[in-house]
């Protein structure tokens, strides 16, 4: 199997806080631009006659100029989230899973001292601790998306990508198919149950040791 070891989705921690703040950021600055693009735009419209379009300079240079710079901004500040939270290694793992895409389902292993134990769609984590996932596709490319976890990492045949969740609270979250991958794509759905290590240890010895 081929291990790509450069591709690093880290979510530590888990909803990582830097990406939410990116993503919220990027919604408020579109709804801004819309409101003001339509105010400007529905004010045009409703003039007699319409204005005539500005040769002022400093206008123009006002509003090409202001969302470069904006744009720019928020390049800069994804690319080091990018680098410094979502593809970089967090310290060791406490817990290492195999997923694998199937259509349509997620097989999820626990390696154990007498052998894998296989869980269909069911993804259990410890709270607080940092879970490796190494994950990949047994058939085409599934999408394994975790959206309030803000991770999103496509699993191809062939290749093995490694993941790291630290989740930081209890409950329990959706793991989705993000890729288009068949005719029941839409019910290719996982869930996320974070538990107390206690909890997730009773649970896992309640598994039956699987292939
Ligand atoms: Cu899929």
């Amino acid at each position: 199997m081929n291990v790509l070891p450069g591709l690093i989705q880290s979510a530590n921690a888990t909803p990582n806080p830097s990406v939410s703040g990116t993503l919220w950021t990027i919604v408020g600055l579109s709804i801004a631009a819309f409101a003001v693009v339509e105010v400007l735009v529905v004010r045009q419209a409703l003039r007699h006659p319409p204005a005539q379009p500005s040769r002022r300079r400093a206008i123009e240079i006002a509003w090409l100029a202001t969302p470069a710079v904006i744009l720019l901004a928020l390049v800069v500040w994804s690319g080091v989230v990018l680098g410094s939270d979502v593809r970089s290694a967090p310290a060791k793992p406490d817990l290492t899973i195999a997923i694998d895409g199937r259509m349509f389902v997620w097989n999820i292993h626990y390696p154990g001292p007498t052998g894998d134990k296989l869980t269909l769609n069911q993804l259990h984590l410890p709270v607080g601790k940092v879970a490796r996932i190494d994950l990949t596709s047994d058939d085409v490319v599934h999408g394994f998306w975790i959206p309030q976890f803000r991770v999103k990492q496509k699993a191809t045949p062939g290749q093995t990508v490694t993941l790291y969740l630290q989740p930081m609270q209890t409950g329990d979250f959706n793991i989705v198919c993000a890729e288009l991958c068949g005719n029941s794509h839409y019910a290719m759905r996982g869930f996320v149950h974070v538990e107390s290590q206690e909890d997730f240890d009773r649970w896992l010895a309640s598994q039956e040791p699987g292939t």
